[in-house]
């Protein structure tokens, strides 16, 4: 009877794992669209989307200004709201671009039709909301064609698809932003490689340029909206001409360069694109669908799939998130959909798992160490890369300076991690490995030593703040200093351990002396004595090696 069941068994099994590829729905350009989940809800319009390197979104609502904060299912938090933003038609808030070096500068960059008739871009840090300063203004504006999609290229310019702001004329006069891709400086100036010298155009012949993307050999790809006949994908050249208003779409005009994909209309009115995996993906507006664009190693496209069609309404922007998976937003509540009580919605996508994908990603690099003190210390590294999607990052830990074995500390989602729990005055190593949904391991990042600092040992302790921080320095402000005892102490030291590299280049409210990496910092005249439970600060500023993210560590307070 057993020896009978089991081979039935087996023939089941199989049976199961042959149609098992057929049960599982479309897996195209690495994500698997029968899995797409609808992870933020309650946004209206949603416009522009960019991340912040802890791997949450920023998202631009065209008409109330507002910039939110959005975690998949969380609801979206209000960080900003965009100053003299003139919302009608297709005009209003339209891209923003997080700065790629935001982890040192915290710059975010919105552009927008403005109170005052033109369309122009403000950049502002989340911390101080309010001051928007206005880097590059002046493009003419309308209720329709304003283009608006901003991105910083691979090549670290500021980059923007502007529209020809209902004149046709504006797309072939080199003398106007209208019409055109433009390519800035993160300032807003001029870059001196430009093929027009003097000038922020990029290429030109544009209709209304609302997606930008470039692939992994850096080359650039832009989707224009037809007038009535022919939506276009095209591939950026410097100083090419793409043919509005003369031609729309694919025409035998050799002064014009070619779409690589076009589409009717209906079928797309294409805004945000995006690329991952070999793939462009298009967020088509009335065309109610995310269409899929499988490039080839010429940069020319294979057959597109329309991926999503109907299933959420008009799709806005469209985005390769930093946990792998791939966002797009609708916009149902743009005056031109049918919205459902959850609009407007971010849909994502996971990439596909499965025992399809070989190639693990690239190994994290640049691990540093940062903010160590007796008891934690904090990782940072840079991202990897994989042909699917890096899934999370392994933290890998060895005891001592050299031998031991390293083990797992920890797991994280993002590019940094913070290990406590850690034991005083003792060496640790680390390393740093990425995972992608597959389960192949990437090689293991560079490893980073680190020594805790002791524990308090006199009657006071130390805690430092960073005030603020730039590419190659920052200030310490406040260090403060408490007496954690019951009876008063009549001065006190911190002493703490500069980074290799970084100098003192300023203090207050404590004297400093500095032996090789340590610090000693002696309370000055009038702050020496704090009553039990009393605390006083210090400060101090320092100077770095240009890209070093390190701050001092280790700081401990003694007091007689
Ligand atoms: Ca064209
Ligand atoms: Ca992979």
């Amino acid at each position: 009877m057993r020896a009978r069941l089991v081979p039935a068994l087996i023939l089941a099994l199989l049976a199961l794992v042959i149609s098992a590829p057929e049960a599982r729905a479309q897996v195209v350009g690495g994500f698997d669209f029968s899995r797409a989940e609808v992870s933020v809800t309650g946004l209206q319009v949603p416009w522009g989307l960019a991340f912040l390197p802890d791997g949450s979104a920023l998202v631009s609502e065209r008409n109330t200004a507002r910039i939110l904060q959005v975690r998949p299912g969380q609801t979206p938090v209000q960080v900003a709201t965009i100053n003299g933003v003139s919302a009608s038609g297709e005009s209003g808030l339209l891209g923003i671009a997080v700065s790629p070096a935001y982890a040192q500068d915290g710059w975010v960059y919105a552009y927008f039709t403005s109170t005052s008739g033109d369309n122009r871009l403000v950049r502002l840090q989340l911390n101080a909301p309010q001051t928007q300063t206005v880097i590059f203004s002046g493009v003419p504006s309308a209720t329709i064609h304003d283009g608006g999609r901003l991105a910083f290229g691979p090549d670290g310019m500021l980059y923007i698809g502007t529209g020809d702001a209902s004149n046709t004329g504006n797309a072939q006069n080199l003398n106007t932003p209208a019409g055109k891709i433009l390519r800035m400086t993160p300032t807003g100036g001029i870059p001196a490689d430009n093929p027009f010298a003097g000038s922020r155009v990029w290429s030109y012949g544009h209709r209304n340029v609302q997606g930008l993307a470039w692939d992994s050999q850096g080359r650039m790809y832009a989707a224009e909206f037809g007038q009535n006949t022919w939506d276009e994908i095209n591939q950026i050249v410097p100083g090419g001409n793409y043919g509005w208003p003369t031609c729309e779409g694919t025409c035998g005009n050799t002064s014009f360069r070619s779409p690589i994909v076009t589409w009717t209309t209906a079928e797309a009115s294409p805004s945000g694109l995006a690329y991952a995996n070999n793939t462009l993906f298009a967020a088509g507006l009335r065309g109610q669908r995310l269409w899929t664009v499988p490039l080839t190693s010429s940069g020319t496209a294979g057959t597109p799939l329309a991926e999503l069609q109907s299933a959420y309404g008009r799709l806005r922007a469209v985005a390769a998130g930093p946990d792998g998976w791939l966002w797009v937003t609708t916009s149902n509540r743009d005056g031109r959909g049918t919205p459902v009580a959850q609009d407007d919605r971010i849909i994502r996508i996971p990439p596909a798992t499965g025992q399809n994908d070989p190639t693990p990603p690239t190994a994290p690099g640049n691990l540093a160490a940062s903010g160590t003190t007796s008891t934690s210390t904090t990782l940072a590294w840079t991202a990897s890369t994989d042909n699917v999607g890096v899934t999370g990052y392994d933290i890998l830990r060895a005891p001592g300076s050299s031998g031991g074995a390293f083990t797992q500390a920890g797991t994280s989602a993002t590019t940094s991690f913070t290990n406590t729990g850690l034991t005083p005055n003792t060496t640790y190593r680390y390393q740093i490995r990425a995972r992608d949904a597959a389960g192949n391991l990437s090689p293991v990042s560079n490893t980073v030593t680190v020594t805790t600092s002791g524990a308090t040992t006199g009657g006071c302790t130390a805690t430092p703040t960073t005030q603020s921080q730039w590419g190659n320095g920052y200030v310490i402000q406040p260090v403060t200093v408490a007496n954690a005892g019951t009876s008063a102490v009549t001065g006190w030291t911190v002493t703490f351990t500069l980074p290799s590299g970084h100098a003192i280049t300023g203090s207050w409210n404590a004297a400093l002396t500095i032996s090789g990496q340590t610090v000693t910092a002696r309370n000055a005249g009038h702050n020496g004595t704090l009553a039990a439970g009393q605390s006083t600060t210090f400060g101090f500023q320092a100077s770095r090696p240009n890209g070093n993210a390190q701050t001092p560590s280790g700081y401990q307070c003694t007091s007689p």
